[in-house]
């Protein structure tokens, strides 16, 4: 955390002359969505519903916060963003592949998503589950081909990134989701669950950006704590979403946590909400006040927290 002070400190984590955060942001979103279009099977020869199932929980309208944060993390200290744009959009296609799986009727059972059908509402349960492993595969495929970045670094996003998804991050996560979250009856129990279904996948992007910059050590450990951060608060905004908001403002099924207990359902509502205002003001924390203002990363921060609570003022 301190190295993150010293480094707000520094004049050149602001934006670069004429950029203004919402600038920086709007062009990160645009290389984000033409990257992901690339990525994007179009060859004739693949199977056509497989590759139109994939393209489908690709580019759907989805906000691309983790690329963004990816992105954002590597500008913030000073990298070219470029050079993380095959990262920050292989996190997107774990991320759709997790969203495609959750969606199904073994899993959420949800209907809507980004304002659109589940993908296994137009594709069917079988070929969604291929696209996913397709997604997630071609997620790594990405990061060990990509040639702007060392090998070593690859390595190392590979294993942040496997990590993050695997046995002890969003798998798990979706387990105890599914078949112990009923048990859960203490805070620290759901965020537990939160931590490995969003917190991980968030630390990663973090964590990700920091490491194409060519941070090491326990600097990186503090941006997998931001990410971090970031994804327990997320989490529980969503959770709010979940019984505030309507499927319009959402994009997706609302009122589909069930009897699951959640912060909302423990706490309340207003107590949830200060718990997740609580884990952006640690994040926020690293970084000294009055000297951050101008970082996009921590501009960014701001947007998406009033984003995620006007979402849940819509039924107050
Ligand atoms: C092996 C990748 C993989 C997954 C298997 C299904 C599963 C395990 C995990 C699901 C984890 C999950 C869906 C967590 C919820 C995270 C969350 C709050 C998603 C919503 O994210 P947004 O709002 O979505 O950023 P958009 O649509 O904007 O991209």
């Amino acid at each position: 955390m301190r190295q993150i002070a010293e480094r707000l400190e520094d004049s050149t984590a602001r934006p670069a002359k004429g950029g203004t955060p919402d600038e920086f942001i709007d062009v990160f979103l645009g290389r984000i969505e033409d990257r992901l279009g690339e990525f994007a099977p179009s060859e004739s020869r693949l199977p056509e519903r497989l590759s139109k199932s994939v393209r489908y929980s690709l580019l759907s309208p989805g906000k691309r916060t983790r690329a963004l944060l990816t992105l954002l993390t590597t500008h913030y200290w000073d990298a070219d963003p470029e050079h993380a744009i095959v990262p920050a959009c292989a996190i997107e296609m774990v991320h759709a592949a997790s969203l495609a799986l959750d969606d199904l009727p073994v899993m959420d059972d949800a209907s809507l998503r980004r304002g659109r059908p589940t993908s296994h509402r137009i594709f069917g349960d079988d070929t969604v589950i291929l696209s996913a492993v397709a997604l997630m595969n071609d997620a790594f495929g990405h990061v060990a081909r990509c040639d702007a970045l060392p090998e070593r670094s690859r390595l190392d996003i590979v294993d942040y990134l496997s990590c993050a998804i695997g046995l002890d991050g969003l798998v798990a996560g979706q387990e105890m989701d599914l078949h112990t979250a009923t048990q859960a009856s203490l805070p620290e129990e759901v965020e537990l669950i939160h931590a490995r279904k969003t917190g991980a996948l968030f630390a990663a992007c973090t964590k990700i950006g920091a490491r194409v910059a060519g941070l090491t050590d326990s600097r990186l450990d503090d941006m997998d704590e931001f990410g971090m951060c970031l994804g327990l608060a997320f989490q529980t905004y969503d959770d709010l979403a979940d019984v505030h908001s309507d499927e319009e403002t959402a994009g997706k099924d609302v009122n589909n946590d069930g009897n699951k207990p959640t912060l909302v359902s423990i706490l309340g509502p207003e107590e949830a909400e200060r718990v997740a205002d609580r884990h952006i003001e640690r994040a926020l924390g690293m970084f000294n006040p009055g000297h951050n203002e101008g970082a996009p990363l921590v501009a960014f921060v701001h947007y998406l927290t009033d984003a995620l609570k006007k979402r849940i003022d819509v039924k107050r």
